[in-house]
C-alpha cells in the first residue's frame, strides 16, 4: 500500500508566501511556469484524465484556464480603424506657445512629452492588408504633466459628412457588405457608392481617397490633420480657432495603385513592417507638430464655415505655424497591450485645448468613450498601462468591471468631515471650458453655409499635377466600375460635372458612359478658387533618399568593387540597401567571397523598393531572362517609373523587360554613373514615363 503524504502545515508565525525557489527548475534555473494564480505547474504537455485513455477531468484547472485565457484571447475590434501599427517616442517644443495656449507641454521646448502613436486604415478588419485605398488615421497620445491629450486625427484634412449623425451611415456602406460579408477593406463596391452618389458633402473628401494619399509609401511619410477646427487658449483667457498638422520630416510620398495591388500580396504587412524596422534600425520616424490659427473675429472673413469638417484652409491663404518635433523611438514591447489596448478620445483634452462646436466633432466626443466601454471590457481601461496617465490621477471613482486598483480608505465622496483632505477640485490649475456665448433653437437643421460642396473638391483637383490628375481619373474609374448598378455610377458622373469637367470627361470615357449622366443640382452654384500648390504631393517632394529603400539585383559573379561603390553611395543617402538574389543562402561576387542577402527574388518583388539596380554577372544574365520574376522584376520597376542603375551585362534584362532608356535609366559604370542613378533615384519618380505606359480606365 502506498504510504499517504499529507502536506504539513506552515508553522504559525511563518510567512505563507512560496520560496523563491518553488519557481526555479531544478535543473537549469529557468523560471517555472505557473497558473495564473502563481501555482507551479508539473506537466505543460498533457491533461488531467481518468485514466492514461480516459475521459479528461472536469477538476483540471490548469487546463481549464490556459484554454480559457486563449478563448478570450481576441476582444472586439474597432468598428473602424481596426488594423493599426503603434510606437512610443517624445514630442518636443520649438518654444514656447504660450501666446497661444497654456498647455504645459507647449511651452518649455527643453521639456520633452512621452507619447505614443497609432496609425490605422478605417475601413477593413484588423486582419487586412496595410495598402488598401483608404484613409489613413494618425493618433498621438501626449501623456502631460496635466494629463493625457489625445490627437485623434486621418491623413487627410477633411471629412465624408458634416454631421455625426450620417457616421455609422457612411460605415456600413463602406465596410463588407452584411449580406455577402465581402469585400474586405475595399471602397470599389456598390454600397459604398451608393452613399457616396447620394452624399453631395462627400464630394470633396472623394477627391482626396482617389489621390494617391489614400495608397502612402509608408506610415513615415503620411502628414496628419485635426480635421475639425479646435480652440487654443492662453493664460489671459483669450481663444482662437486653429486647425491641426502634422508634417513627416521624410516627406510625403506614395506609391501607385498598381504598386499597391501587388505590395498588398507580395508583403501584407508592408506599412507595419517598415515602421517596425525604421525604428529598429535607429531611423527615427519624425513629424513637426503645427497650426493654421484663425483669431475669432476673422473666422466670418473665411468663405466657407470654420464649423463644417468638409473644408479646408488654404496654407496659401494661412500658413503653418510650427510648435514643435514628435519623434518615435521605440517600438512596442507588445502589440496587443500597446497597440490593441490603446483608447484614444479626441474628448481627452488639457487645459489650453478646447473644441468648437463641428456637429461632427461633438458626436465624436461622445462615441470614443462609450465604444471603448465594450472593446476594452468596462469603464476602468484608463488603468491599462498604455492609457494610464502618467502624472497622478485622484478622484472618488470606484470599482466597476476590471478594477485593478485596491484603493483603500472609507471616504469615496467629497465633501467630508471624514477625510478632509481628499482630492478637491481647483479652479486654478483645472480644466475650464472656454465661455463661448450660444444662442438659438434646440432643432435639427444643416445651417445654409455648410451647403457648398463642390467649389473645394474642384480646389483640390485643380491644384494637383497632371500625373495626380491622372491617378484621380483612373482610380474614380477602377472604383465605379466594380459597381454594378448603372444609376449609381452615372450619377457619379453628374456629381464630376461640378467637380472638373476635363475630370468628368475622362471618367466617363474611361466607363464608356459618354452622355449618360444622371444630372445633379447643387445647392450651391460651385465657385473657382485659388488654386492650392501646397495640397500637391508631387509639386512639394523633397529630393531626397532618406528613409526609402534601393534594392540591388545580385547574381554568382557580382562585381564586387562596383556592388560596395554603390551600396557606399547609397547608405551615404541614408536610405537602406535590400540585396536580392535568386536564393536566399546568398551568392559568390567576383572576388569569390560568399555574399550574405537580405531577399530572394520570388519573395521580393521590385515594387518593395524605391529605386532598383540591376548588377547580374554576364554568365548568369541569360539565366535570369528567362526567368518571369526576374523580368517582371524589371518590367514593373520601369513601370512604376522608379530609377534604374545597371552595368553593360544587364542589358539583356533591360531589353527582356521592353525598358526604354530614359533620365532615370542609368549606367551605373558611365563616368559619374552612380552619381546620377543617386540623382535620379532622389527624385522618387520620373513622371514623364507614364504617359507612354498607362492609360486611364
Ligand atoms: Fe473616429 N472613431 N469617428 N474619426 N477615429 C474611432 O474609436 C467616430 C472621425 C479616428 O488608433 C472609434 O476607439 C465617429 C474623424 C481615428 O485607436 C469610434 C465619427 C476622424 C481612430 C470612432 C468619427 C476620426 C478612430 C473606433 C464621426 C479624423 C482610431 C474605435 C462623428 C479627424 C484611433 C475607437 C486609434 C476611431 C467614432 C469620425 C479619426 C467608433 C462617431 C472625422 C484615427 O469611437
Amino acid at each position: 500500500m502506498a504510504t499517504k503524504k499529507t502536506p504539513s502545515a506552515p508553522p504559525v508565525g511563518a510567512s505563507n508566501a512560496i520560496p523563491a525557489e518553488t519557481h526555479q527548475t531544478a535543473a537549469t534555473n529557468e523560471p517555472v511556469l505557473t497558473t495564473n494564480q502563481g501555482v507551479p505547474v508539473s506537466d505543460n504537455q498533457n491533461s488531467l484524465k481518468a485514466g492514461e485513455r480516459g475521459p479528461v477531468l472536469l477538476e483540471d484547472f490548469v487546463l481549464r484556464e490556459k484554454i480559457t485565457h486563449f478563448d478570450h484571447e481576441r476582444i472586439p475590434e474597432r468598428i473602424v480603424h481596426a488594423r493599426g501599427s503603434g510606437a512610443h517616442g517624445y514630442f518636443l517644443p520649438y518654444e514656447s506657445a504660450a501666446d497661444l495656449t497654456k498647455a504645459a507641454f507647449l511651452q518649455n521646448p527643453k521639456k520633452k512629452t512621452e507619447v505614443f502613436a497609432r496609425f490605422s486604415t478605417v475601413a477593413g478588419g484588423a486582419g487586412s492588408v496595410d495598402l488598401p485605398r483608404d484613409v489613413r488615421g494618425f493618433s498621438v497620445k501626449f501623456y502631460t504633466e496635466e494629463g493625457n491629450y489625445d490627437f485623434v486625427g486621418n491623413n487627410i484634412p477633411v471629412f465624408f459628412i458634416q454631421d455625426a449623425m450620417k457616421f455609422p451611415d457612411v460605415i456600413h456602406a463602406v465596410k463588407m457588405e452584411p449580406d455577402r460579408g465581402f469585400p474586405q477593406a475595399a471602397s470599389a463596391h456598390a454600397t459604398f457608392w451608393d452613399f457616396i452618389s447620394l452624399t453631395p458633402e462627400s464630394m470633396h473628401m472623394i477627391m482626396w481617397v482617389m489621390s494617391d494619399r489614400a495608397i502612402p509609401r509608408s506610415l513615415r511619410m503620411i502628414e496628419g490633420f485635426g480635421v475639425h477646427t479646435y480652440r487654443l487658449i492662453n493664460a489671459e483667457g483669450v481663444s482662437r480657432f486653429v486647425k491641426f498638422h502634422w508634417r513627416p520630416v521624410l516627406g510625403s510620398s506614395s506609391v501607385i495603385w498598381d504598386e499597391a495591388v501587388k505590395i498588398s500580396g507580395a508583403d501584407p504587412d508592408f506599412h507595419r513592417r517598415d515602421l517596425w524596422e525604421s525604428i529598429e534600425r535607429g531611423d527615427f520616424p519624425e513629424w513637426e507638430f503645427g497650426v493654421q490659427v484663425i483669431e475669432e473675429a476673422d473666422a466670418a472673413k473665411l468663405d466657407f464655415d470654420l464649423l463644417d469638417p468638409t473644408k479646408l484652409i488654404p496654407e496659401e491663404i494661412i500658413p503653418i505655424r510650427m510648435l514643435g518635433k514628435m519623434v518615435l523611438n521605440r517600438n512596442p514591447d507588445n502589440h496587443f497591450a500597446e497597440t490593441e489596448q490603446v483608447a484614444f478620445c479626441p474628448a481627452n483634452v488639457v487645459p489650453g485645448i478646447g473644441f468648437s462646436d463641428d456637429p461632427l466633432l461633438q458626436g465624436r466626443l461622445f462615441s470614443y468613450l462609450d465604444t471603448q466601454l465594450s472593446r476594452l471590457g468596462g469603464p476602468n481601461f484608463h488603468q491599462i498601462p498604455i492609457n494610464a496617465p502618467r502624472c497622478p490621477m485622484h478622484n472618488f471613482q470606484r470599482d466597476g468591471l476590471r478594477q485593478m486598483g485596491v484603493l483603500k480608505g472609507r471616504v469615496a465622496y467629497e465633501p467630508s468631515q471624514i477625510e478632509p483632505a481628499g482630492p478637491r477640485e481647483c479652479p486654478v490649475t483645472g480644466f475650464r471650458t472656454h465661455p463661448e456665448a450660444e444662442t438659438g433653437e434646440k432643432i435639427r437643421k444643416r445651417a445654409e453655409t455648410f451647403a457648398d460642396h463642390y467649389s473645394q473638391a474642384r480646389l483640390f483637383f485643380r491644384s494637383m499635377t497632371p500625373p495626380e490628375q491622372n491617378h484621380i481619373a483612373s482610380a474614380l474609374a477602377f472604383e465605379l466600375a466594380k459597381v454594378e448598378i448603372k444609376e449609381i455610377r452615372q450619377r457619379m458622373l453628374g456629381h464630376l460635372q461640378h467637380i472638373d469637367a476635363a475630370l468628368h470627361d475622362t471618367v466617363g470615357a474611361a466607363l464608356g458612359m459618354e452622355g449618360t449622366d444622371i444630372d445633379v443640382t447643387p445647392a450651391v452654384k460651385p465657385r473657382d478658387l485659388e488654386p492650392s500648390p501646397s495640397l500637391s504631393l508631387i509639386t512639394k517632394a523633397p529630393s531626397t533618399l532618406k528613409g526609402r529603400k534601393v534594392g540591388i539585383l545580385v547574381t554568382d559573379g557580382t562585381d564586387a568593387l562596383l556592388l560596395e561603390s554603390l551600396v557606399a553611395a547609397i547608405r551615404k543617402e541614408k536610405a537602406v540597401v535590400g540585396l536580392v538574389a535568386r536564393r536566399i543562402g546568398g551568392f559568390t561576387d567576383s572576388n569569390g567571397s560568399m555574399v550574405e542577402v537580405q531577399h530572394a527574388l520570388s519573395g521580393a518583388p521590385s515594387v518593395l523598393f524605391d529605386a532598383v539596380v540591376l548588377l547580374p554577372s554576364a554568365d548568369a544574365v541569360e539565366s535570369l531572362v528567362q526567368e518571369a520574376a526576374a523580368v517582371n522584376w524589371v518590367r514593373d520597376a520601369y513601370g512604376h517609373l522608379k530609377a534604374i542603375g545597371h552595368h553593360a551585362a544587364a542589358l539583356p534584362l533591360l531589353e527582356a523587360a521592353a525598358v526604354t532608356v530614359d533620365s532615370a535609366v542609368v549606367d551605373v559604370e558611365a563616368p559619374k554613373g552612380i552619381r546620377n542613378f543617386v540623382a535620379a533615384a532622389k527624385k522618387g519618380r520620373l513622371w514623364e514615363r507614364e504617359p507612354a505606359l498607362r492609360s486611364i480606365g
